[in-house]
């Protein structure tokens, strides 16, 4: 493949949300899972509020790129057991994912325990039933694969370790519930764009050459962290094996509203939509502060990760 070649086209009228669009009041519209339900393409997404803790809201768009927001937001912190008291410091960054038709929405709570990831369902984007906490604290970046492996569900997830940095794992459950068999597969690796974490991103898309996860990666420099988005290809039947990671990024903050805001440098994603004629709307948020939406060849992505793909891991 060309190297340096621009994968990703940003959608030229970027952002396409801002805290403009929220009919409540939000200091911020970011970090968003999206899904195609129907024929709609429906988005939850993260907003601070003024007290600095998030919720999450709920926008709909024929077009994948024009959202309207719903008058209220879809959920905020749980008002009762055994949601309540993981929740109490706000909900954060929602993945989405389709599945034996439902949709089943992991997200970031936030407490005095530490930060745990959530799981709830829903078949219309209009009832939301909690289902558990699926995680200790200290984890987070939850997205679960749109498939099952031996008749079990798989995940994404990214503990946090004082001695490994922030890796991403794969774990298996058979009842959504209890998760374990885990191990690591993708890890930073020194004195490169991800060398101080990486973590899952986007639900991974099934393709016929694998499991394309974009995840993000993150670099720190004396002015502060740098996030980045990154792809790997996972093996169809077996999502622990890792085909390729593509040693460059895809996109990084580049625009004003990604360079700028409430924190800058930051391009985070928590969801992306494989269209039929082979491209994926990539949906980031900003600098924490908007959100944007890119496309991209799928096949591109595939290529990257196994022509271009990482020599060097951390261990190595
Ligand atoms: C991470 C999370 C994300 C956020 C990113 C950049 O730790 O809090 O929600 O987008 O930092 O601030």
């Amino acid at each position: 493949m060309e190297t340096g070649k621009i994968l990703i086209k940003r959608y030229e009228k970027n952002p396409i949300l801002t805290k403009h669009d929220v009919p409540y009041p939000v200091e911020t519209v970011h970090n968003a899972g999206v899904v195609k339900h129907g024929e709609q393409y429906v988005m939850l997404f993260r907003s601070h509020l003024r007290n600095g803790r998030s919720i999450i809201g709920i926008a709909e768009s024929i077009d994948g790129i024009h959202f309207k927001v719903r008058p209220e937001p879809f959920f905020t912190t749980a008002r009762e057991e055994p949601f309540a008291s993981s929740e109490e410091y706000g909900v954060e960054d929602p993945r989405i994912c389709a599945m034996d038709g439902e949709y089943l929405v992991t997200y970031s709570a936030y407490s005095r325990q530490g930060v745990r990831v959530g799981l709830a369902r829903t078949r219309d984007f209009v009832h939301l039933e909690r289902i558990a906490m699926i995680t200790q604290a200290d984890y987070r970046n939850v997205v679960i694969f749109p498939g099952r492996f031996r008749g079990r569900y798989a995940r994404l997830d990214r503990p946090h370790s004082e001695i490994l940095p922030w890796s991403i794992w794969i774990s298996y459950s058979p009842d959504l519930i209890h998760w374990g068999d885990s191990s690591v597969l993708i890890k930073p690796v020194t004195y490169h764009w991800d060398e101080m974490k990486v973590g899952p991103g986007a639900t991974p898309i099934r393709t016929d050459k694998g499991w394309l996860n974009i995840f993000h990666g993150v670099f720190r420099t004396m002015d502060g962290a740098i996030y980045r988005l990154g792809v790997a290809l996972h093996d169809l039947d077996d999502p622990a094996r890792v085909l390729g990671i593509a040693d460059d990024w895809i996109v990084q903050p580049e625009d004003p509203w990604e360079v700028t805001g409430y924190v800058h440098n930051v391009v985070f994603t928590c969801g992306a939509v494989p269209e039929e004629d082979g491209t994926v709307k990539i949906y980031w948020g900003g600098a924490d502060t908007v959100v944007c939406m890119g496309t991209a060849i799928i096949d591109e992505l595939i290529n990257l990760c196994l022509t271009r793909p990482r020599h060097e891991t951390f261990f190595s």
